[in-house]
């Protein structure tokens, strides 16, 4: 094609095209990488791009690259930047989207688009969609570019939508004519924006800091639970100084793990279901009172019947003025961002904090203790076949012995079972299904966590959540990514031991191909493939990949009869709510 050739202004054209523009609108922001797929109108851009120095991703499908691009803005608090193509790639990445939108991360999917004369007289353009139209319900902020001159400002709005205020997902629509639109050099370069201070501070106000003071220090029963937003908000060192200070016991949301070490004595994630219901004063870091966490109401929570309020007041923390009272009173809300309100509260509590009620610390420990031992069995077992409890208990000790590891997580049980046996130790390390709880994030995610952390990648999937993004192994082994995926294979959805009711020759909708070798997959691409049917295959198998850095699939076989519907939320199946 031939195309390929950056156009640099130069003495004799002092002309810059939008192709330029855009890239030199990134650039100028500091944002160094895109994940995308090309094709028409892109491929140029994706190739102008690398020319001029940006690592250009390309994926398998575009919703593995929205997803890559989504977790790399959570990881970076810059927006990840996913590109496609028009009609069916832009719908590809719409996904990819709405989750960073719903998970507050910030990602700005960047789509060429078909032209709009034609698309708005719906005459059957190629890839004819209004494309801004069908973004915009799922997207925090929506923007068309139609004029060069204006692709300095189009950026700047998409990175200050995507990071300022809660982060979300923004839609940059850039129709191919766009591309080929030239524009003297200079002036070019002078309609350019760098954004300064995207994502500026927001204290809390004083009163709202006392106000939330006072309710924890009247509490006797005080709980913290820290959600991805405290992740986020990379304020880590005065998070634990808060926890620690306060000696309040803490629950991590899943996306929070590792913000202190899971092994930390506050740590009540193994008395989850006894803290719930029993605490009086609850302050929410970066969560939300969303289904996670029972819309902070109903039995969860000691509540008498499934919508009674449990008595607990809230204090909650979270830069959206909108999130408060969304589900049940908050008392105490404190809106800013994370560092300036938890800095402001640590002020506010000096040096003469009392601690939590001993007899509440103690209640907790009691419970821990009782559910650590019990889970300390478990994983002491060596049943044949493997089940999920003997799989991650080594993966539990490979997580320990590399606790830099970024560890990718989806499934039902793979993705429930490892969240309360694999500890984290660092922040920003577990990265998961998120808000929706859905499925098809992990090759994405492990692409992503790869490039910006540059360490480890270990990826837990179940053998369902793993098919939606299986091709990307090709991604990984493309750019010699060092990411060991376990593959948890239990034959199907759940369990692979599902029939059909009717008797017919179809198997039942839950059942994959018996005994099949994810591992063989990997291989095709030069990866490292492994087989593993016992612990001691699976470690050997794993610290190899950790060792090597090589792309590596471990084909972990399961007990078919091992898993429940639906993991730990069977109650949201219908069914189980008739019974
Ligand atoms: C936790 N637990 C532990 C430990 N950590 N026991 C021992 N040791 C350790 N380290 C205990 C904890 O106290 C709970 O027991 C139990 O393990 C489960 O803990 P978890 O996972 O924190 O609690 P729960 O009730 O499952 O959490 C609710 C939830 C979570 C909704 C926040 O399930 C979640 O994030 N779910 C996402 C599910 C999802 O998206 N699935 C995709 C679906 S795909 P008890 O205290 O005894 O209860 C389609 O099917
Ligand atoms: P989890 O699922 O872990 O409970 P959620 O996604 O429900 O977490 O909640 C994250 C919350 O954090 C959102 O309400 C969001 O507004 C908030 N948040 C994100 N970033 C920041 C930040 N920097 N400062 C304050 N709040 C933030």
């Amino acid at each position: 094609m031939g195309t390929a050739e950056p156009q640099v202004a130069t003495a004799q054209s002092q002309l810059s095209d939008g192709f330029q523009l855009v890239i030199d609108a990134l650039k100028l922001n500091g944002i160094d990488t895109i994940y995308g797929l090309p094709g028409i109108p892109i491929t140029d851009l994706t190739r102008r791009a690398q020319a001029e120095g940006m690592r250009v991703l390309s994926f398998r499908h575009e919703q593995s690259a929205g997803y890559a691009a989504s977790i790399a803005g959570f990881l970076t608090q810059q927006p990840g930047i996913c590109l496609t193509v028009s009609a069916p790639g832009f719908l590809n990445g719409l996904n990819a989207l709405a989750h960073a939108t719903v998970n507050c991360f910030p990602m700005i999917l960047i789509s060429g688009s078909s032209e709009r004369e034609i698309v708005d007289l719906q005459q059957g353009d190629y890839e004819e969609l209004d494309q801004l139209a069908v973004a915009r319900p799922l997207a925090k902020a929506a923007f068309r570019v139609l004029q060069a001159e204006d692709i300095g400002v189009g950026v700047a709005r998409a990175i200050r939508a995507a990071v300022s205020g809660r982060p979300g997902g923004v839609y940059l629509d850039l129709p191919a004519k766009l591309f080929a639109q030239t524009i003297d050099a200079a002036a070019g370069t002078r309609s350019l924006i760098k954004v300064v201070d995207p994502a500026p501070k927001q204290v809390p106000a004083p009163e709202a800091v006392k106000r939330a003071l006072e309710l924890l220090k009247g509490a006797r029963k005080p709980l913290v639970i820290l959600g991805k937003g405290a992740a986020y908000a990379q304020a880590d060192a005065e998070i634990r100084s808060l926890i620690e200070r306060t000696g309040i016991p803490y629950l991590p949301m899943s996306m929070a793990k590792g913000l202190l070490p899971d092994t930390h004595e506050q740590s009540a994630a193994a008395a989850r279901s006894y803290v719930l219901p029993e605490a009086d004063v609850v302050m929410l870091i970066g969560a939300r009172l969303n289904w996670l966490l029972a819309h902070g109401k109903g039995k969860t929570w000691g509540g008498k019947g499934a919508k009674d309020w449990g008595g607990q007041r809230f204090i909650q923390i979270d830069i959206s003025p909108q999130e408060a009272d969304s589900n049940v009173r908050i008392d105490a809300p404190v809106v800013g961002d994370i560092a300036s309100c938890v800095s402001a509260l640590l002020a506010g509590i000096g040096s003469g904090w009392a601690k939590p009620p001993a007899e509440w610390l103690r209640a907790i420990q009691e419970r821990k203790s009782k559910n650590i031992a019990k889970m300390a069995e478990t994983l002491a077992g060596n049943p044949s076949p493997m089940n999920f409890h003997s799989a991650l208990a080594v993966v539990r000790d490979v997580v320990k012995a590399n606790p830099d590891a970024m560890f990718v997580n989806e499934g039902a049980n793979a993705l429930d079972f490892a969240r309360s046996i694999v500890d984290m130790y660092r922040p920003r390390k577990r990265i998961d299904v998120g808000t929706w709880g859905i499925m098809g994030v992990g090759m994405g995610y492990c692409v992503a966590a790869a490039v910006v952390t540059r360490q480890q990648v270990i990826a837990i999937e179940g053998d369902s959540a793993f098919g939606f993004s299986g091709m990307e192994v090709e991604t990984l082994c493309r750019y010699n990514l060092p990411v060991c995926v376990v593959v948890l294979n239990n034959n199907g959805v759940y369990r692979g031991t599902d029939v059909n009711p009717a008797g017919g020759p179809d198997v039942a909708p839950t059942v994959f191909v018996k005994g099949a070798r994810y591992d063989k997959l990997i291989e095709a691409f030069g990866g490292v493939g492994a087989h593993a049917t016992t612990p001691a295959e699976l470690r050997r198998a794993m610290e190899e990949a950790v060792r090597s850095r090589r792309p590596t699939l471990v084909n972990a076989v399961i007990d078919e009869t091992a898993g429940t519907e639906s993991g730990r939320i069977t109650s949201l199946n219908p069914s189980a709510k008739k019974k």
